[in-house]
């Protein structure tokens, strides 16, 4: 404890020498969020105005990646300023205030509180449950309450049980917007930029629930695709032959249904036309949060982040979820707004989620931080072609990284298993190049990214954990050996 207090006094005799009136930051995060958003061009027919009008009036980002395709291991990361390798924290469980190394960590939520913001939280920012109620109090002044979130008498989508998840589940509910949980978050996250202190900086976030399952939107949402005109994302039905067998380990055996199964049942479309009319709700509600940041006076002391946890499949690679190495999982929309932040501007270099603490730091006048693994995207921010070095790096469990520059992909995986692709010429990395001899020097170049630190999964990891075992040969998913003679799991 003695160690976490002098830090804080030093930041908070570092703010206090510095100017007045720190920007303010506007924290918006989203779960589950592909590159489905208009100005990224995920998706053909999606429709967020809301969030393309944000990215415009700064910086978008159109190659940034998560630290893990999971919710905590990349929360913990982005919240933390460390990769998952470098903690150990890949599944569900623990929080990062579980673990030894990061039991003191100063987060990113921490820094603002102890630098005298006014800070509040509404909405899921930590992964449900990670922060326990002893621990909330030092990261934000305020909890705001948890949203209700209605469930239908019974599901609505046609799957397999008894089995299911009963978070997999889609289709047009409630009746209406104010039932929803994002719509609630919005309002909470409005209400405390009505409440913020004129006399203080804040820092205020809005987590949003959608696009995660379960994908419930009211009907006004689904009529904005209707079925009849709905494009399919692409889909290589021999996709997978061309993968190593460890690849499927990565995501064994998971709640989210398989592509065969959502085929069988005829969930697939439904599954998609869901996904965008929730995407669609809660970017509107990210419209109500901006609004009201406009209508507060502060805008243009306000910095805006926006950003999502990891992707989603919706079949490609056979498959729905996260929990892979893949463009699905790893890409996320990403955009800054507001003072320092060139506006109108693209950039295509790699990005990290990991990069959003030290740039807010710097973008608010704090004391650069060496134990935090990002870095900077100021430079970007200014210059959208200012030169990047740094490739983004995305892990799944000890051992699997993918590495992913401008214009190529290289995973390495546990038993030293390899894919390559060509990101120009191959976006849906459709064919694994890396058995080919004549790029094995652009596979030796990309892989000296691999991190250096490859930590063992920390005590009390649970949920999606894989390990590998070099001396057997074993894979282990969730404490089950894997019989690598089995085809992948369905649903
Ligand atoms: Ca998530
Ligand atoms: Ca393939």
């Amino acid at each position: 404890m003695k160690l976490l207090f002098t830090l804080l006094s030093s930041f908070i005799v570092q703010t206090s020498s510095f100017a007045a009136a720190p920007p303010n930051v506007l924290f918006i995060a989203i779960d589950d969020q592909n590159d489905w958003i208009g100005c990224l061009g995920g998706h053909p027919q999606v429709k967020t105005p809301n969030i393309d009008a944000l990215a415009k009036r700064g910086t978008l980002f159109t190659n940034a990646h998560c630290q893990a395709p999971l919710c905590n291991p990349s929360r913990s990361s982005l919240l933390t300023g460390l990769r998952p390798s470098s903690t150990g924290i890949y599944g569900l469980a623990p929080g990062i205030r579980e673990v030894e190394q990061t039991k003191q960590h100063i987060t990113l939520p921490q820094t603002f509180t102890s630098a005298g913001y006014f800070t509040s939280t509404s909405g899921k920012i930590y992964h449900d449950g990670s922060m326990r109620g002893g621990d909330q109090k030092s990261e934000f002044n305020e909890w705001n309450k948890p949203s209700p979130t209605p469930k239908p008498k019974k599901p609505i989508a046609k799957l397999p049980g008894p089995g299911r998840h009963p978070a997999m589940d889609w289709g047009a509910f409630p009746d209406k917007d104010e039932d929803t949980p994002d719509w609630n978050i919005a309002k909470s996250a409005i209400s405390a930029l009505e409440r913020a202190p004129a006399d203080k900086p804040f820092f205020i976030t809005a987590g949003f629930r959608l696009p995660h399952v379960p994908c419930f939107a009211p009907q006004a949402w689904f009529d904005l695709y209707p079925d009849a005109e709905l494009q399919m994302p692409p889909v290589k039905e021999d996709d997978r032959v061309d993968l190593p067998k460890f690849a499927d380990f990565l995501h064994w055996k998971l709640p989210e249904p398989r592509l065969s199964t959502l085929r069988a049942m005829n969930e697939w479309r439904p599954l998609v036309r869901a996904y965008l009319a929730s995407t669609s709700l809660m970017d509107a509600q990210v419209g109500r949060v901006v609004a009201a940041m406009e209508k507060s006076g502060r805008a243009n002391n306000t910095i805006i982040v926006l950003w999502s946890d990891h992707g989603w499949h919706l079949g490609e690679k056979l498959m729905t979820g996260k929990n892979t190495l893949w463009n699905e999982s790893t890409r996320v929309p990403l955009a800054f707004a507001g003072p320092g932040i060139k506006a109108n501007q693209v950039c295509g270099s790699p990005a990290e989620l990991l990069d959003i603490f030290p740039t807010l730091l710097e973008l608010t006048g704090m004391k650069a931080r060496p134990d935090l693994e990002g870095h900077s995207l100021v430079p970007q921010l200014k210059d959208a072609t200012a030169a990047r070095e740094w490739p983004a790096i995305t892990t799944h469990n000890q051992g699997n990284h993918s590495i992913r520059t401008a214009d190529w992909r290289y995973i390495r995986y546990a038993d030293g298993s390899e894919e390559l692709y060509d990101e120009k010429a191959d976006f849906n990395e459709w064919t694994n190049l890396a058995k080919d001899p004549q790029h094995a020097a652009k596979k030796a170049e990309l892989a000296k990214w691999l991190p250096k630190v490859d930590k063992a999964p920390v005590p009390g990891s649970k949920s999606r954990i894989l390990t590998y075992e070099p001396v057997t040969g074993e894979a282990i998913w969730e404490d089950e050996k894997i019989d690598k003679t089995a085809k992948l799991p369905e649903p």
